[in-house]
């Protein structure tokens, strides 16, 4: 007895000590359950309200696109005074609009803090208006049962430390002593604040990470400094440097942070596993723009909800409040409209799952799990003229379907017409833009999705291992290599199968002999890997660079242009450039492959890149556009390869990377011990 006593207090105190760092799942709950949350981008920049010098184009980042000088900026400190400010009022509206987490600015780029800070009197409490907005929000959170949450920018285009400075202000604003660290210190003193003094926090929303003075050690260190901070806080990939571009979400297990971010864009698919949250502004403009009157309509906005939730992701929805402290009408107006329609259909949002079916003609589909089976929510944005709600490829039993809108549920009719079921709509539809219909089945769902057919490339040397997978039951996995339609006689897939030669992939699920799925394939090829070279003697480490000054929208010729500087370098780093704008590199070498196979090599850059191996273009990532990546394969033997890659910034943010994963290799940077340049 005593033996157990004791076993059973060893487990309790094991526990607790697991629950001093909440495993990610549990701390992800709430963010997961709430799938709807308020964004809002306020500060001194509402005061400009996007207007400078006759041009209305502008927003938060108008002290960097109107380079105004920052004592001219700083003069916005004493006319900031929202009088009209109701942080009740405020958050009602968010709650009311069915949201359940609000992010706001604690501090954009622009350095202004809109809490008290000890750290600075570029601070709210410098203004006139002499009040802890954030306080004053975080209690007024609290009370109404909303989570807090703070957007926090990295970059900084006041605080004296942070570096890089804006090019446009080298001069006027040189680096005197900057010290980088010392700014990050500045950075952490400030998130011991905003994580102290107002209460649990949801979510630290960071951005502005993309500069190079940013890096993914001091990524890290945040992440584990904030989780420190406060245990069960989330916090998104743009702490660290595996947020690939605008798509927003992570390059690869090596980055921190705990969703994903795409921005003004809603993925294409689903990601199952990926927690992922897409930022979206009402109009054109994240802080306040008077001029901006595209606002997007509410059919828009409630159909992207949808969207959204039916691929597993959250939806962060922008309001940029004016310089007196109030939502522009239209803003308060798309959140009222957003509010009925969650009021009578939040149910189809909260906490659901990403839809079973990969499209469907008529609308969206969002799912949970109810005793004994799923919960369907079908969203029909086009209600049908027949009446006829056809759900495709569904093969579980129907136990009940009703519109969630009917207080009194009343029954709709089932019936399978092969393989689809199809609801019978009587009727007008209960909403023009998005009515739901709930759709019970028995068991987890059971949709016509072929068979999934992976393998490590779509191309190999000598062979490749082919996996055939369906996670669906009482299924067989038939399978034919000629490119024909398998049938119930063809290899049956259990598992791995292996390839030899160039052939296409056909794989079809069947149940009792009979089909039950639609037809996937897949060629895979088979290359014979570019031979590598023997190296010359006099080859050393490092990668050859050059230079280049000119103002481009794509990749130039380099052949027809004078370098300005060249040298030899470690790796592919652009830091030799002093950070400024309208120059391009090249970078050429060798790299040395320790196996015979295929690689996979990545560029990522704000603006564009290219990979050639030899004289093969493999990666193509040429253009004007923010941190973006792309990638190519190559079948390569051991040995020297011959590897150049060209870049070229033309202003805003700048940044290059390289990556390569192959055989024999931990995937990542191609380190520096692998690059090499010949005399
Ligand atoms: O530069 C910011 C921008 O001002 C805004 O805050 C958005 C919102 O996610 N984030 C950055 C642009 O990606």
């Amino acid at each position: 007895m005593k033996k157990i006593i004791l076993l059973l207090l060893l487990t309790l105190c094991l526990s607790c000590l697991v629950r001093q760092q909440p495993a990610k799942d549990s701390r992800m709950d709430w963010w997961s359950e709430a799938r709807f949350g308020l964004f809002i981008h306020w500060g001194l920049y509402a005061i400009p309200a996007g207007e400078w010098n006759g041009e209305t184009n502008h927003a938060e980042w108008i002290r960097t696109t109107a380079r105004i000088p920052i004592e001219t900026y700083d003069q916005f400190v004493q006319q900031f005074n929202p009088v009209k400010f109701n942080a009740q009022d405020w958050v009602k509206m968010a709650k009311d609009a069915g949201m359940k987490y609000i992010v706001i600015t604690s501090k954009h780029h622009d350095g202004f803090c809109l809490f008290d800070s000890e750290y600075t009197d570029f601070d709210v409490l410098s203004t006139p208006f002499q009040r802890d907005i954030l306080k004053e929000l975080s209690d007024a959170c609290n009370e109404q049962g909303i989570k807090m949450c703070w957007y926090h920018s990295i970059m900084d285009w006041h605080h004296p430390d942070y570096l890089p400075r804006r090019d446009w202000e080298k001069e006027s604003r040189p680096e005197g002593d900057a010290d980088f660290d010392r700014y990050i210190q500045y950075m952490k003193n400030q998130l011991q604040e905003l994580t102290s003094n107002y209460g649990e926090i949801g979510v630290l929303w960071f951005d502005g990470e993309w500069e190079n003075t940013w890096n993914h050690e001091y990524g890290l260190d945040l992440y584990n400094y904030v989780r420190g901070l406060q245990p069960s806080i989330i916090i998104n990939n743009r702490v660290d440097k595996g947020r690939a571009g605008m798509e927003g979400l992570t390059r690869g297990s090596e980055f921190v942070g705990d969703f994903g971010t795409p921005e003004q864009e809603i993925p294409a698919t689903g990601l199952p596993g990926v927690d992922w949250e897409t930022c979206m502004t009402m109009n054109d403009h994240w802080g306040y723009n008077k001029n901006d009157h595209n606002w997007k309509s509410n059919a828009d906005l409630l159909r992207k909800l949808a969207d959204i939730a039916s691929k597993g992701g959250n939806f962060l929805l922008n309001v940029g409040p004016t310089a007196e402290g109030t939502f522009p009408q239209p803003s308060i107006d798309r959140l009222k409209a957003m509010g009925e329609w969650m009021k009578v259909n939040g149910e189809s949002i909260y906490g659901t799952k990403a839809s079973p079916f990969k499209q469907l003609d008529w609308g969206r589909c969002t799912q949970k799990s109810i005793k004994g089976g799923t919960r369907l929510y079908l969203h029909v944005f086009d209600w049908p003229a027949d009446g006829r709600l056809v759900v495709p490829g569904l093969y579980n039993e129907p136990q009940k379907a009703f519109l969630l809108a009917d207080k009194d549920k009343s029954p709709l009719k089932v019936e399978r017409q092969q393989a689809a079921l199809v609801v019978s709509l009587t009727g007008e539809t209960p909403d023009a833009i998005n009515s739901v219909v709930v759709l019970d089945i028995k068991d987890q769902p059971d949709v016509s999705d072929p068979p999934v057919i992976t393998a490590e490339s779509d191309i190999f040397i000598d062979s490749l291992a082919v996996v055939l997978k369906t996670d669906r039951k009482k299924t067989q996995v038939h399978y034919t290599l000629d490119g024909s339609e398998p049938g119930a006689e063809s290899p049956a897939a259990t598992g791995e199968i292996k390839i030899f030669q160039t052939c296409t992939v056909s794989s079809r699920c069947f149940r009792d002999g009979e089909p039950v799925s639609g037809v996937a394939q897949k060629v895979f090829k088979q290359v014979t890997p570019r031979a590598g070279l023997e190296p010359v003697p006099g080859t050393r480490p490092g990668l050859k660079y050059a230079i280049y000054r000119g103002n481009w929208d794509r990749l130039p010729v380099f052949t027809v242009l004078t370098p300005v500087n060249i040298g030899t370098v470690g790796n592919f780093d652009i830091s030799a450039t002093t950070p400024d704008n309208y120059y391009a590199y090249t970078f050429d070498g060798l790299v040395r492959l320790p196996e015979t196979g295929i690689y996979t090599f990545y560029t990522g850059s704000d603006d564009g890149s290219q990979l050639f191996i030899g004289e093969n273009l493999v990666v193509d990532n040429d253009g004007v556009h923010g941190v973006e990546e792309a990638s190519g394969t190559v079948p390569l033997t051991a040995g020297y390869h011959p590897i150049r890659v060209t870049f070229f910034e033309r202003d805003g943010g700048e940044d290059l990377y390289v990556l390569l994963k192959g055989p024999g290799l931990e995937d990542g940077a191609i380190p520096d011990s692998l690059l090499f340049h010949q005399p």
